[in-house]
């Protein structure tokens, strides 16, 4: 179903300048996507880190004043745990391995990207609960406002922060609207009944589990009547854990949302799911089988491999552009039928139906 650019990977770890010379740019990955004067733009987030060395790991954390630290531990150390590359683990507490920012890059073609001109590119995680950054933006466009959703990672947890702004030059901080353990939060593009609503991601410890949940809010920062719609399936390729792309399309249909799932070895792949026009927080159809997996070699192999992430997309009438992260390392892009996916959900909704009333 999922047309691959022929240039993937567009964007690679090499086309991005360091936020600074000691820098090294690991990752480029899971960009948030909008329009914005009559081009296609990127809020791309960066993972860096220090050059390192062959006996020690070391890795950036912001201190209280802002200020950038290395932290270095030899790795040799018994109290060391690096099995995931994402993370650092060291005497009970997890770091990551390495430091995101967000970056603005943009587009007259959709496919080759360049940095704007005359704006600020760089965002920074700025606040205490970002000391070990800002991740995996989405931005929904309500108005004219654009509402960004962004990871906010710190010792503190990982929560979803808002940031919003109409002309990607000043910029409003809304501060953290879902405290940990929360992430993947996807604003709805418009009111529904006269209320805001959002998908989001909080993980349960003991109970429950990284399930799929949507909440409505009167004024984008107040979040209430929180429902949990989409939970992981046993057996299934997103048995692990679920958690919303971009803002959910609408379609005649119901809201389509494309939505990652992973199984227990950390394989990322995409689905879709169609929920009521009026109440979405009822779950009308949802994919079998993956919409998306990770089989190219970009998307097998690289800084965290078996990775296809979306949180970024243009539609542009049946067309769906999707754009993701691949292997946690590149970005490409792929294109969809719109009317394709509605079909394949509608079928498997059509059979489940037909099997509960035989
Ligand atoms: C988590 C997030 C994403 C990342 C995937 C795969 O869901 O940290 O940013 O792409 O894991 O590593």
């Amino acid at each position: 179903m999922a047309d691959r650019f022929s240039e993937n990977p567009i964007i690679k770890t090499a086309d991005i300048k360091p936020s600074s010379p000691d820098m090294v740019v690991e990752c480029v990955l899971n960009p948030g996507v909008f329009s914005f004067a009559g081009k296609t733009w990127l809020i791309l987030r960066v993972a860096e880190r220090p050059r390192q060395h062959t006996d020690s790991v070391s890795f950036p954390v912001m201190d209280k004043h802002g200020r950038l630290k290395i932290v270095s531990f030899q790795k040799d150390d018994p109290a060391l745990n690096l099995s995931d590359p994402r993370m650092v683990k060291h005497s009970g507490i997890t770091y990551l391995s390495t430091l995101s920012h967000l970056r603005l890059v943009c587009s007259d073609d959709g496919v080759h990207f360049y940095e704007p001109e005359n704006f600020p590119t760089i965002i920074f995680g700025q606040s205490q609960l970002e000391t070990f950054g800002i991740e995996d933006c989405r931005v929904a466009k309500i108005d004219d406002v654009y509402c960004l959703t962004f990871t906010q990672v710190s010792e503190h947890g990982v929560g979803v922060g808002l940031m919003r702004t109409k002309d990607w030059m000043n910029f409003q901080h809304d501060g953290m609207i879902l405290p940990p353990h929360n992430k993947d939060c996807a604003i709805f593009e418009e009111q529904i009944n006269g209320v805001y609503y959002c998908l989001h991601r909080p993980s349960g410890i003991d109970l429950g589990g990284n399930f799929v949940w949507i909440a409505s809010s009167p004024d984008l920062l107040h979040w209430g009547n929180h429902t949990c719609i989409l939970h992981t399936r046993p057996g299934m390729w997103d048995c692990a854990r679920v958690g919303a792309g971009a803002a959910p399309i609408k379609t005649k249909a119901g809201w389509l949302e494309i939505y990652h799932g992973a199984d227990f070895n950390h394989r990322y792949c995409l689905g879709a799911v169609l929920l009521d026009l009026d109440d979405p927080s009822k779950v009308i159809a949802r994919s079998e089988a993956p919409l998306m997996e990770p089989l190219a070699p970009y998307e097998q192999t690289g800084f965290f491999g078996n990775v296809v992430f979306t949180n970024g997309h243009i539609v542009d009438g049946d067309e769906l552009t999707v754009y993701y992260g691949a292997s946690d390392e590149v970005i490409c892009g792929a294109k969809f039928s719109i009317q394709a996916i509605l079909d394949d959900l509608l079928t498997v909704a059509a059979a489940k139906k037909a099997i509960q009333t035989a």
